[in-house]
């Protein structure tokens, strides 16, 4: 009886045994998949949906009040004072500057610095995104959003992003300085000046906006990302000839929400019919279900020839088409705040 209990004992012994080793691999399979799984979300940014809006329910009843003015002069002014710092790669000097000179020029806003070490294809880098929070009284937030890093393999030039970099944030601290100004009554607004959108070598999924991937997958943790109503991503919008592409990875509702508010503007000419899948800021914020839309031209001087060149100073830029996307991105504002 002793013996036969005693092998019984073995055998439940190997049985649990078995049984944990079950369990353990399991477990381990599980656990790789996962992050398999992360890894594969954060990488390929495959929209997960909200369902989609009727952009013409987002036209502005008659009597709604009038949108806020920004200046194109102010805008381009500011573009110019700030590209003059120099060069503003990850990891310069100049970068720095930049830093410093958004958060000055921010003063009066609710700022969050996001610093964080970015693990790039060349090794750990440190990046800051800076958040400016002007608080609305509805519930609900709108960012607007642009890089202000320049280009990491020309940095050994004197490339300092004029309209690559330098009109977004030109434009959007004059947007700062009209809520500053003014305040705001609908939802709140957030600027959003992202770091380490560039490539550090060649652009991929892998090798790109390093600001955008780390703060999307934050806002999605700690359940900000539900409470964006859209993303408006700025970039390259000081072109003198400027013609904003209709972006194939963009939100559809949103991006004709955007046409329609242009429209409305009187700023339906510097629209294009060309179609273009671009891959930008956008993606990770679009991968986390937040409406986006990217408002850019990629078509900067001939055949795109200044485009990441030492030819990307302010005289190819324009006040103007600084005016343009301002009355455009501010009647979009007013639009979004209908609902
Ligand atoms: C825009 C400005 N981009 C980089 N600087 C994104 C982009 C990358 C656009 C590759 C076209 C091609
Ligand atoms: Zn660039």
């Amino acid at each position: 009886m002793k013996f036969v209990n005693k092998l019984y004992a073995k055998a439940a012994r190997q049985k649990n045994a078995a049984l944990l080793c079950a369990l353990l691999c399991l477990g381990l399979f599980a656990a790789c998949r996962g992050a398999k799984d992360a890894s594969a979300s954060a990488q390929n940014p495959t929209p997960v949906s909200r369902p989609a809006l009727n952009p013409a329910d987002f036209d502005p009843a008659p009597g709604t009040p009038a949108a806020l003015k920004v200046s194109g002069e102010r805008a381009f002014k500011t573009l110019k004072e700030f590209v003059v710092l120099g060069p503003r790669y990850v990891g310069s000097k100049g970068h720095e500057m930049a830093e410093r000179y958004i958060v000055d020029h921010l003063q009066g806003a609710e700022i969050e610095q996001d610093h964080f070490n970015a693990q790039t294809v060349l090794g750990q880098f440190p990046m800051d995104n800076i958040i400016a929070k002007f608080p609305g009284k509805k519930d609900g937030i709108l960012v607007i959003a642009g890089h202000y890093d320049t280009n990491y393999p020309l940095k050994n030039t004197s490339f300092i992003g004029a309209n690559d970099g330098g009109s977004n944030v030109g434009l959007m601290l004059e947007i700062a300085a009209a809520l500053r100004e003014h305040g705001n009554d609908g939802y709140s607004v957030w600027l959003v000046f992202t770091d380490g959108e560039e490539a550090m070598k060649t652009w991929s999924d892998q090798d790109s906006v390093y600001g955008s991937k780390q703060l999307a997958a934050r806002w999605a943790k700690d359940g900000t990302a539900d409470k964006v109503k859209a993303f408006l991503l700025l970039d390259m919008i000081g072109d003198k000839d400027l013609h904003l592409e209709q972006d194939a990875n963009s939100t559809p509702w949103l991006a004709e929400v955007v046409r329609r508010a242009g429209a409305r503007a009187g700023r339906q000419a510097v629209f294009s019919n060309r179609v273009n899948g671009i891959e930008d800021d956008h993606l990770p914020f679009r991968a986390v279900g937040i409406p986006v839309d990217d408002i850019i031209d990629l078509d900067y001087g001939f055949d795109n020839i200044y485009h990441h060149t030492t030819e990307d100073t302010p005289d190819k830029c324009s006040a103007q088409s600084l005016q343009a996307v301002g009355d455009i991105v501010m009647e979009t504002l007013r639009a979004l705040n209908t609902h």
